[in-house]
């Protein structure tokens, strides 16, 4: 069974990383069986094995891997039957959406939930994570949070090219899901599982969408805990 080292809040059914929900999807999607071990931000030493401080980090037999892309291209070599990233072709839009979810998604919801976030982490992880969100956005999580109610709506704008990709069309994969699927739907678990706050709409192509990737894999997204 592969173990995953895997982010819990307080609350260690609580699971709520957007990378590491890219590879609990990976995984289910193969059908791979997984220990999905909680994980708290400052037990750097539970992962010191994988020569990195962050998660998730896989250990499948001796092989170890950190990284949700990394991960995703190990899993595809490792088990190539039902593929998520579908070839090389595949891999390269694959890494587009990914770099995409990095750099504007996740950037973007981040500032409607920051602070509700540090409601639910651990409470040996609350002094770490207040101290270094603030060093890195150069304020107060209340004052990065503040106003959301009236960014919310620029952030779902923001969504257009995923709107538009996913009208008439079930999977960002075409016929059937793949990573694709996995890395932003893996991204909107994240705020799902932390946050009452509506970070995108409640109807639309892509509450639709994030609706039937919820349901798969024998409902694992719609059954995980949220606050
Ligand atoms: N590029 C990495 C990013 C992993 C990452 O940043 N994980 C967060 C949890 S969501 C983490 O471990 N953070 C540790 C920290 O902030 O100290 C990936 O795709 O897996």
């Amino acid at each position: 069974m592969i173990t995953l080292y895997d982010l819990a809040g307080a609350d260690p059914e609580l699971r709520f990383s957007p990378y590491c929900w890219r590879t609990r999807f990976a995984l289910a999607h193969k059908g791979l069986p997984v220990d999905a071990q909680p994980w708290r931000f400052t037990e750097t030493d539970k992962i010191v094995f994988s020569g990195q401080g962050r998660v998730p980090v896989i250990q499948d037999g001796a092989t170890v891997v950190s990284d949700s892309w990394a991960i995703a291209v190990y899993l595809d070599r490792a088990y190539p039957n039902a593929s998520i990233l579908g070839g090389p072709g595949g891999q390269a839009h694959a890494r587009f959406i990914n770099a995409w979810a990095d750099s504007v998604l996740m950037p973007g919801i981040v500032t409607l939930i920051v602070r509700d976030l540090l409601d639910v982490v651990a409470e040996k992880d609350r002094d770490y994570f207040r101290t270094s969100r603030e060093t890195r956005f150069g304020r107060t999580l209340e004052a990065v949070q503040a106003g959301r109610e009236d960014r919310v709506a620029a952030f779902r704008a923001s969504l257009t090219p995923l709107r538009v990709a996913l009208q008439g069309r079930p999977w960002l994969g075409g016929a059937q899901p793949s990573y694709a699927d996995h890395i932003v739907a893996g991204t909107l678990m994240w705020p799902r599982c932390t946050s009452t706050f509506p970070a995108i709409a409640a109807d639309g192509p892509i509450a639709e969408w994030f609706g039937r990737v919820l349901d798969l894999y024998g409902g694992l997204g719609r059954s995980a805990k949220t606050v």
